[in-house]
């Protein structure tokens, strides 16, 4: 078996997805999701420019060997771009061969571990009140675990409540800038215990609640809000740090027991290394989509329990469904799942991308139809061509550029 084809689609049903599509002599197909939010064409001439013509020729089936070639044999290692492409390549095979053995993914990575995948969705709101009506609104689509996220008195837009990349039609004209969101650290910490409880006294203790700080805060500002928000208990505060510098997490972790989730904007297992080994986090959040695929996901997975770590894969609008679908399909399988994010896409999206995944009572499922259980509708991809669209950027009221 030899591939003869692999081609890069771009498509914007609602927002840019960037997928590769690899096709075999036997005439297989296999998809990989290579979306970079809002530097999607660097990953695009990635891969046409550079991976495309490695990949002629050679044998399907030899998935790792394909992974340490262009991991190994670009010289250049890591870094986001670079493991987006690989991401698209690793999936797009692991794809093509349970394709060929007839048989869902997760079959190949060990059988299902459990009966299905639970999930937690996003409540957002401007304030308090608009906060707990996106909740009772998850919990009726039938989450059972919800992140909450709110507004802070006195900032004009905060991380979850503004509309990240979604294409507006102000976008349209070709010329779209980042916007820019205001921040005090200060008034976030002064507000978030608030939300916490108006949310704990509204929906009771049972709840399992995460919070995202996305990535705003100083070690030390993270291992105050850690002590303060204990008694909320909630399943996870997310990206408390940047974690660049991953020793930094020792003093949050010195003085709190909230669980701590990290790694979503990490590429490779090396981001983790110290997380990991001194048991600084209770879960690693990369996406197969930015982690170089399915197979170094699985061996993230199996270093992470060695310190009884779990997995949270990330799972935002902008992880297309055939980066959800392989998501999907690692959550099944391994032993130490933790929780998926799902937000779950558009209409459109779902029809560009027809999936054999389901959303049922606040879990997901892979199905059972061979390979990923994705097939994408290039024809109407193709309706929907790609529109630049940015990521905010973050400014402290003084005008510093800060965290996003
Ligand atoms: C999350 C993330 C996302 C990111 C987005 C950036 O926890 O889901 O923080 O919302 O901001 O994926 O592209
Ligand atoms: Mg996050």
């Amino acid at each position: 078996m030899k591939i003869v084809d692999a081609r890069v689609i771009v498509t914007s049903p609602g927002r840019n997805f960037v997928t590769l599509k690899i096709t075999t002599d036997d005439g297989v197909t296999g998809l990989g999701d290579a979306t970079l939010n809002g530097r999607e064409l660097a990953v695009v001439s990635y891969l046409r420019d550079h991976v495309v013509p490695l990949l002629i020729g050679t044998d399907p089936h030899r998935i790792e060997d394909t992974w340490q070639t262009l991991y190994r044999g670009a010289y250049w290692r890591r870094g986001p771009v670079t493991m987006a492409a690989i991401a698209a390549v690793d999936t797009a095979l692991w794809d093509i061969k349970a394709k060929v053995c007839g048989l869902p993914l997760y079959q190949l990575l060990g059988g299902a571990s459990r009966d299905r995948v639970r999930t937690y969705g996003h409540a957002n709101g401007r304030d308090i009140p608009e906060l707990l009506d996106s909740v009772r609104a998850r919990l009726a689509e039938g989450y059972k675990s919800v992140r909450v996220q709110t507004g802070v008195p006195g900032l004009q837009t905060v991380y979850g409540v503004h509309a990240g990349t979604a294409i507006d039609a102000a976008q349209l004209d070709q010329r779209a800038l980042p916007v820019v969101e205001d921040w005090d650290t200060g008034a976030y910490l002064r507000h978030l215990p608030r939300v916490l409880e108006a949310v704990r006294s509204e929906f009771g203790p049972d709840l399992p609640l995460l919070h995202d700080a996305h990535h705003r805060l100083t070690p030390q500002q993270a291992a105050r809000l850690g002590k303060e928000i204990e008694r909320y208990d909630l399943f996870w505060l997310e990206d408390c740090t940047p974690a660049e510098d991953q020793r930094g997490l020792r003093l949050v972790r010195q003085h709190t027991t909230v669980p701590l989730a990290i790694g979503e904007v990490f590429n490779t297992v090396f981001d983790y290394q110290t997380l990991i080994d001194e048991q600084l986090i209770d879960y690693v959040r990369s996406a197969v989509t930015h982690f170089g695929g399915v197979t170094p996901m699985r061996k993230l997975f199996d270093y992470a329990a060695q310190r009884q770590i779990k997995s949270a894969i990330h799972g935002p609008e902008d992880i297309s469904p055939v980066g959800m679908a392989a998501a999907i399909h690692l959550d099944l399988a391994v032993h130490n799942f933790g929780i998926q994010e799902y937000s779950g896409h558009t209409a459109l999206t779902n029809e560009v991308f027809r999936h054999a995944y389901t959303f049922d009572d606040g879990h997901l499922h892979p199905g059972e139809a061979p390979g990923l259980g994705v097939e994408l509708d290039e024809e109407l991809a193709a309706g929907h061509p790609y529109v630049p669209a940015y990521l905010p950027v973050n400014r402290l009221q003084d005008g510093t550029l800060h965290d996003w």
